[in-house]
């Protein structure tokens, strides 16, 4: 039925405008593809009709298919019952008019006009994939006919959105305009409206011919990052159907293959992963819609790798960014790094010499805290550290202008105390990026005792205005990201003590989805690192228990690749992680001294211990209110550590096995291990009640 506020039709001139009003971004939602359907209709009937426009009202045209709807099962196939088959079959030109997204469902509507005009500033694409899906609207059919299957396969496979200057070069949009897209779709309207034949992108085969080796190549091409997961797959075999059989019988094969992916585990995951980032923007204690001052020049104190790597961002972002550091010589060797940084993305050939100079330029060395004083944002960036810290903040108190940000990347360290040396604690909050800062996606925001929602929420969009995605947490040791991820480390030199090799550990978490071992990133990221923090650690806490397997690799000097071994062997010039007899006579030892026999540890054995302990201390920070939800543990894991997207993060995987089942296990291993494993009152409480943890609430 023709649900008339979602989608309108107005005779415009001789030219049927239909509009698509579904904020915020058009979907498809039930009653849109309908309402298309019947608006068609309508101008069809129109004697004083000569064409059609299709446009969308707002932000955008039609961002695709309503994703919460696959969840509730009320997208049926085909969707709207087929209206995108109804435009393709008008007697009268259809022209979709794009600006925003034409996304999804929305660019395979636009496919099933006769032609598409669209404002240089919009963006197509078909991101199906992206959620473990394919292009279930006829899109793997239309667009190979359109640009031809190489083409296609590299949208449809990526996902990625495609601007209108590249859609027009690629054959999918007919115009680009630069403003005023109805008056100029209406003016196309009329220049085509006595044409014919219609362009119909369904009976145009011309342009199927594919390399025979195309799919294959494409396959092997995708077979790393496409790991476990179908939807990729599924994909290349409904273009490769296209090319194979009639238009007709090619829908139906789509279709076959949507079904198979639409109730996937690997599709339910990521269609949660796309609202679980999106949740992570809202902290809670913000009224929607506060707006945040925008950040226009940043200050970093430190020109370190961490201090370096912000600084990028800010630069990358078109935000001019001074950088301090206590001597010249620490400066200039700041900013070597940084130069060369970026020449390694120049080399590359992912960033323009001309780019890189402008962004460079961005970057200004200074020696002295007053330099910084009119900078909207300060971010310190020293080693970790409390007193040198403090010390920091002291200064950046003294000289910034009021309202200025001040924030620490402290990984670790307790906001309140860093906050409690300065004279407006309300400003002062966590912004711990994630090394290399100027790559990984995620910013962890922390909120200390004292820190206002203005802030909060200013830091936020400061986060996202660098491209990064902020997730807010609250102050403890570790925060919510290391805190999570802590016990997965201690398990895992744990389970070498007591049988497990590194090469094993590492074997079963890149199986499980991860793009390299636990093990080996360790080696990447340098074993001195850990050993100096356990060494504070030990000296801080007679109960801080001591990993010596770790401790005697750093005191043989194999503090990782950087040394040429560490847990593994590498050769000169190579990063391959080699396993190493030394290292296995080193754990061996270490388990006989420790008064361990060693036994086989199963790979299940393994993946569950190092995840079900960071589960439990998951459930220890939402009950404590630090974590705000469930969800944000994930994005954190899924952009901090490298847990598999498609696994949809730590605790929705959690829920896949259900809360009693780890509840049980966990108990199990308290038993057995003691304290460590204590299972947290939330998780007791989320297991005995049935809760899953996607629907735990903070503390
Ligand atoms: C599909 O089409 C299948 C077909 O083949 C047919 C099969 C039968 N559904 O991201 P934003 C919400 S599958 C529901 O913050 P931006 C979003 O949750 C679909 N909701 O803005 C958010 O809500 P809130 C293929 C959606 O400007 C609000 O809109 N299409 C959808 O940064 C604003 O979103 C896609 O995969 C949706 N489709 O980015 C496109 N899209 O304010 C998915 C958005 O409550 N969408 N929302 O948090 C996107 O990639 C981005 O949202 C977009 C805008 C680029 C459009």
């Amino acid at each position: 039925m023709s649900q008339p506020t979602l989608v309108s039709l107005a005779v415009q001139d001789g030219v049927g405008v239909i509009t698509v009003n579904n904020p915020p971004v058009n979907a498809l939602s039930a009653g849109v593809p309908e309402g298309i359907a019947t608006c068609l209709a309508t101008a069809l009937a129109d004697p004083a009709v000569q064409a059609i426009v299709l446009i969308g009202a707002g932000r955008s045209f039609i961002a695709g298919a309503d994703i919460r709807e696959f969840d509730k099962g009320r997208v049926t196939m085909p969707i709207g019952d087929g209206f995108i088959d109804k435009l393709d079959a008008s007697p009268k030109p259809v022209i979709a008019a794009i600006h925003g997204y034409a996304l999804g469902g929305g660019l395979e509507t636009a496919l099933g006009c006769n032609y598409r005009i669209a404002l240089r500033s919009a963006k197509l694409g078909l991101p199906e994939v992206l959620i473990g899906l394919l292009p279930g609207a006829g899109g793997t059919q239309r667009l190979p006919r359109l640009i031809g299957p190489k083409a296609a396969l590299d949208l449809i496979t990526t996902g990625r959105h495609v601007p209108a200057d590249e859609a027009k070069a690629l054959g999918i949009v007919d115009e680009v305009v630069e403003a005023d897209l109805l008056p100029a779709a209406i003016a196309f309207a009329h220049r085509v409206a006595a044409h014919r034949p219609l362009p119909q992108i369904s009976a145009n085969a011309s342009k199927l011919a594919a390399d025979p080796g195309l799919f294959d190549a494409t396959r092997k091409a995708i077979a790393r990052k496409a790991r476990n997961q179908k939807a990729p797959y599924n994909c290349i075999a409904a273009v490769e159907a296209a090319c194979t059989l009639p238009f007709a019988q090619g829908l139906a094969r789509e279709a076959e293959l949507f079904r198979e992916l639409e109730t996937s585990a690997e599709s339910r995951a990521l269609r949660y992963v796309f609202f679980a980032e999106r949740e992570a923007a809202h902290v809670p204690g913000i009224p929607p819609n506060t707006k945040a001052p925008a950040v226009q020049s940043a200050a970093v104190v430190g020109a370190g790798t961490m201090g370096g790597g912000i600084a990028m961002c800010f630069a990358d972002a078109a935000i001019p960014v001074k950088i301090l550091e206590a001597s010249q010589e620490a400066l200039d060797r700041g900013m070597a790094r940084i130069r060369a940084n970026y020449e390694t993305s120049v080399k590359r050939g992912s960033l323009a010499q001309d780019e890189m100079e402008r962004r460079f330029a961005r970057i200004t060395p200074v020696l002295d805290y007053a330099a910084l004083a009119d900078a909207d944002v300060a971010i310190e960036a020293i080693f970790e550290e409390m007193a040198p810290k403090q010390a920091v903040f002291r200064q950046l108190d003294a000289v910034m202008k009021p309202g200025a940000l001040l924030l620490s990347n402290t990984s670790a360290l307790n906001i309140d105390e860093i906050a409690s040396v300065t004279q407006r604690p309300d400003v002062v909050a966590g912004a711990h990026f994630f090394s290399p800062a100027n790559v990984m996606k995620l910013l962890e925001v922390v909120k200390g005792a004292a820190t206002s929602a203005a802030t909060m929420n200013a830091v936020m969009a400061m986060g996202r205005a660098i491209g990064k995605l902020s997730v807010g947490c609250g102050n403890c040791d570790g925060f919510l990201a290391n805190r999570s991820r802590a016990p997965f480390g201690m398990e895992m030199v744990i389970l070498l003590e007591e049988g497990a090799l590194p090469q094993q550990i590492d074997k079963v978490m890149v199986e499980f989805g991860y793009p390299m071992g636990p093990v080996a990133v360790g080696d990447l990221a340098g074993l001195d690192i850990g050993w100096a923090a356990r060494k504070r650690r030990a000296a801080a806490d007679p109960n801080y228990r001591k990993q010596p397997i770790s401790d005697r690799l750093c005191e043989l000097g194999r503090f990782g690749q950087k040394t040429g071994a560490g847990w593994y062997r590498y050769e000169k010039g190579d990063r391959t992680p080699h396993p190493d007899p030394e290292v296995t006579a080193i754990i061996e030892q270490v388990s006989a001294e420790m008064g361990i026999t060693r036994r086989a540890i199963s790979d299940e054995e393994i993946l569950h211990r190092l995840l079900f302990a960071s589960i439990n201390e998951a459930c220890k920070i939402l009950e404590e209110g630090i974590a705000y939800r469930a969800s944000d543990v994930d994005v954190m894991w899924l952009h901090g550590f490298g847990f598999p997207r498609y696994r949809g993060g730590l605790m929705f995987w959690a829920d896949q096995i259900g809360v009693k089942t780890v509840y049980e296990q966990i108990q199990r291993w308290h038993q057995l291990y003691g304290s460590r494993w204590a299972p947290s009152a939330l998780l007791r409480q989320l297991a005995e009640t049935g809760t899953a943890f996607k629907d735990a609430k903070a503390g």
